[in-house]
Parts: structure tokens; C-alpha cells; sequence
């Protein structure tokens, strides 16, 4: 259903685009097109015809709902299901499920902030970088099932990559972050999933974070890019973030375990 309709903005995309490819010719004196049959056709400054930016403007809504439609159906991967979910406040011991989450990606991009912000609802701006690993726990309720989601915090440097090697066999989930602003952050995203193809199981599942979104005036990785990787790799979720601003950063772990408990239905 959804196919189709894409397929018929596409379509009228073509012939959009068709239209303005003639009508600016025409504008240019080359003969075709109606402007070409203006009473007094004046190729040196051509009158632009007002149509034309009527069909521009269509074009541009087209390509944005097509960009729009692209998104959602990276995330249309994840649960469809409205599970309640429970964010806990307070660790609790009789949670009936659990699991270990991996959080990769190159130095400096705010995982460690990411985890804080999650579990802490605090921001660190001050840089310390984690040393070898740490772990951090988030608790939730989803259906009023209480689960506990352990989070492997690695650190980014080439120095403990080797230390963290065991982390990804056990886990169930590998959230790859980047930073929006740094674009050798963006591009090493091929090396952390490839770790992840050589270390971790096959049917990993992985989320991909774009984080620093507050620095929008800095960015350099833009959110087609990421989708277009989160499309050709397999990603389960996209999602930009803040840590400094809280923005969805939270998300992040209920989407994680809204999956997981779904994966855990039906097995
Ligand atoms: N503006 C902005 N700065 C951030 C954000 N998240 C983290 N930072 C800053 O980026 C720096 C690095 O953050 P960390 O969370 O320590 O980065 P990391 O990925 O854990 O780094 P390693 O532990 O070295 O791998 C710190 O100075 C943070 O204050 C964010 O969302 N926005
Ligand atoms: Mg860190």
C-alpha cells in the first residue's frame, strides 16, 4: 500500500521534473515548451515562468515525503506493538529479565554522556574518558515485566579495544554511536560494525545513535547519510540524540527494551 503510493509521487516526480526541464528550455530559446511561444521570446533574460516554481515547490514536498517515508521505515524494523513501558527510578533485584547491551563507537562521541544522561538524568561536560569499560544499569517495566538492561560502556580508543572483545559475544544489542559534528566518527561506523561482524553473534541486533544533535550549527554527518547506512547495514534503529539536552537520549533504552522483550516472546 505504502509501495504504491511512494511509486506514484515518484512518478509524479518524473513528470514534474519534465515539466520544468521544457519550460526552462523554452525559457532558454531552444524551442520547446510553451515559453517558447511567448508573443515576444527574449532568450538573453528570459522571463522565469511563475509556473515553474509551482512545480519546484511540488517537486521539493515529493522528495521530502519520500525522505520522510525512508526513515520510518528503518525504525518500522523495531516493535510495532504499544507495550506500557515503566521507566524505574530505583534499582530492583526482582527483575525477571535481563540483558547486556554493548555501547561502541569512536572516542569522545558521548557515549559514557548518553549512559549518564539515561540512567542519572545528569550531563557531564567536563571530558573523562572511560577507562577500559564501565557499567551502568537501567531498569524499566515493559508490560509490568520488571527487566534490568546492563550497559557496557567501552572506550573508544584503539588502546582497550581488545579488552572489550568479550563483550560483544554476550550481548544482545550493540548501540554504535557517532557524533554529528565529527565526521571521521561517521565514517569509522564501517569499522565498529565490522568488529562487530568479526566479535560479536550473528544476529546481534544494532541501533545506531547520532549524538551532539544540539550542535546543529556544527554538523557535518546529516540525518540522510545516517539513514542511508542504517538502510544498507541492517540497523534496527536510527536515532539522533542529545546527552547535553536530554534529547532522546532515554528513548534509546526503552526502544532497546521494548525490542528485546519482544525477541524474548517469541523465543
Ligand atoms: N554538545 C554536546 N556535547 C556532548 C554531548 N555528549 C557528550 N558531549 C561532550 O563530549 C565529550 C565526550 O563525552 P563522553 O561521553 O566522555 O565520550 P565517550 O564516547 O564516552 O568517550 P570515550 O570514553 O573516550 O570513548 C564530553 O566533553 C561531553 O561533555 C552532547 O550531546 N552534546
Ligand atoms: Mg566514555
Amino acid at each position: 500500500m505504502k509501495n504504491k503510493f511512494i511509486k506514484k509521487i515518484n512518478l509524479l516526480n518524473i513528470i514534474y521534473l519534465f515539466i520544468i526541464i521544457f519550460e526552462l528550455i523554452g525559457d532558454w530559446g531552444l524551442g520547446i515548451g510553451d515559453w517558447a511561444q511567448s508573443p515576444i521570446p527574449n532568450p538573453q533574460s528570459p522571463i522565469p515562468n511563475p509556473l515553474i516554481l509551482v512545480y519546484i515547490f511540488a517537486l521539493l514536498i515529493n522528495i521530502n515525503i519520500i525522505k520522510i517515508n525512508k526513515y520510518s521505515k528503518i525504525n518500522k524494523k523495531m516493535s510495532q506493538e504499544n507495550y506500557t513501558v515503566e521507566v524505574l527510578s530505583q534499582e530492583i533485584s526482582d527483575f525477571e529479565l535481563s540483558f547486556k547491551i554493548i555501547i561502541i563507537g569512536d572516542s569522545g562521541v558521548g557515549k559514557s554522556c548518553l549512559c549518564l544522561r539515561a540512567t542519572k538524568n545528569v550531563f557531564e561536560s567536563l571530558y573523562s574518558p572511560t577507562i577500559g569499560f564501565e557499567f551502568m544499569t537501567f531498569f524499566i517495566k515493559v508490560d509490568d515485566k520488571p527487566m534490568k538492561l546492563q550497559m557496557w560502556d567501552t572506550y573508544g580508543q584503539e588502546v582497550y579495544r581488545s579488552l572489550i572483545t568479550s563483550f560483544y559475544t554476550n550481548s544482545s544489542l550493540a548501540i554504535v554511536v557517532y557524533s554529528i559534528e565529527n565526521e571521521d566518527s561517521f565514517s569509522n561506523l564501517e569499522f565498529w560494525l565490522n568488529e562487530l561482524r568479526l566479535k560479536g553473534n550473528a544476529d546481534i541486533n544494532i541501533f545506531l545513535i547520532g549524538n551532539k544533535a544540539d550542535l546543529e550549527d556544527k554538523r557535518k554527518a546529516t540525518k540522510d547519510m545516517a539513514q542511508q547506512f542504517a538502510e544498507t547495514n541492517k540497523i534496527k534503529l536510527f536515532l539522533e540524540t542529545s546527552a547535553k539536552t536530554g534529547f532522546n537520549a532515554q528513548n534509546i533504552f526503552i526502544e532497546a527494551a521494548k525490542l528485546l522483550y519482544e525477541q524474548h516472546l517469541k523465543f
